[in-house]
């Protein structure tokens, strides 16, 4: 019995693993935060390292209707968000999206965030070739970044 449950586990866990190491972008510490359906709102972070130079153009999930790239600074005293068209990527340096910076902001949540669980997004990125890459991710939801990524 104990195998039959760890067998599908050890599966998933080795397609990651191979599917980390042809990927174009290495994603770490990905997380969202959790959020109530009425909130409507929530932001998703994580660590992208490319191994060429990639631009990101956005993501897509099923767990909102709108994704966008947003980006918060300090304007004068006051933070301010707004939204961002893409990101360049420059290989091997890594880009942070995080709370207070880059962040994905996911709008018209289809569901709640509970914490525990997880999304799935797919990353958009365009290479040097104007070629379209995608990349899909799980993104905990989580009330913080995981161990090691804050
Ligand atoms: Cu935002």
């Amino acid at each position: 019995m104990k195998t039959a449950l760890f067998a599908p586990v050890l599966i998933a866990l080795s397609a990651a693993a191979c599917a980390q190491s042809t990927a174009p972008v290495a994603v770490e510490g990905a997380w969202a935060r959790p959020a109530l359906a009425q909130q409507g709102s929530s932001g998703a972070y994580m660590k992208l390292t490319a191994r060429e130079p990639l631009t990101l153009l956005g993501a897509d999930t099923a767990a909102a209707g709108i994704v966008e790239i947003h980006e918060m600074k300090m304007v004068g005293d006051v933070m301010k968000m707004g939204a961002v068209d893409t990101l360049p990527l420059v290989p091997g340096q890594a880009l942070e999206l995080k709370p207070g910076g880059f962040h994905f902001m996911l709008m018209d949540l289809k569901a709640p965030f509970k914490a525990g669980s997880e999304i799935r997004m797919t990353l958009r990125f365009r290479d040097a070739k104007g070629a379209e890459k995608k990349l899909p991710v799980t993104v905990p939801v989580a009330a913080a970044a995981p161990a090691g990524h804050r």
